[in-house]
């Protein structure tokens, strides 16, 4: 049998052919191909991001602090992702977000709109960040013995409190760490 379209004479398998190669389906194809592909390049960012309980925190310290690597680690154990950035000038960055420096300690971090200073457990800071008050953030002022990235060799603990920093400055206890 032969089909007759215009001058042309064409066999019934090259007809197939040409149906074949005019419908949508290689389109499909090929859609769902790159689909594939896209999708294969967005399964390792989308199953980093859907890690439960990997929540980023940028970290500011300065050159030299020991114990702010201490935290650190202390924060990556926890499974926070962690963007360390080194600074000399931790008062402005109290000063630009609030943070007075009554409360100051030896490093700064910014997760989630919160300001954190000094060696906050990171317990606190995931506990800060579920029940999102109203606040600056979290502190706890000075470097207690025994708080994350504090721990020293004879295990010598300091009984401190993580203050919960409120908008105008004033304070009220949101964790008691007892020695
Ligand atoms: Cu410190």
């Amino acid at each position: 049998m032969t089909i007759v379209i215009g001058a042309f004479s064409i066999h019934p398998l090259q007809q197939l052919i040409e149906i074949l190669s005019m419908t949508p389906l290689p389109s499909l194809a090929r859609r769902a191909f790159l689909g594939g592909v896209a999708v294969t390049l967005a399964a390792p960012i989308a199953a980093c991001a859907r890690t439960p309980g990997l929540k980023a925190i940028a970290v500011y310290k300065t050159p030299t602090c020991a114990c702010c690597d201490g935290w650190v680690r202390h924060l990556r154990d926890a499974r926070f992702d962690v963007g360390v950035t080194v600074t000399t000038d931790l008062r402005a960055l109290r000063t630009n977000h609030g943070m007075p420096e009554t409360l100051a300690s030896c490093h700064s971090a910014l997760v989630d709109g919160y300001f954190i200073e000094g060696h906050v457990p990171a317990d606190d800071i995931r506990r800060l960040i579920a029940q999102r008050p109203d606040a600056v953030g979290l502190s706890v002022p000075g470097m207690p013995l025994g708080s994350p990235g504090m721990e020293t060799p004879g295990g010598d603990r300091d009984r401190y409190d993580t203050l919960l920093v409120l908008r105008d400055g004033t304070t009220r206890v949101f964790t008691r760490h007892n020695a």
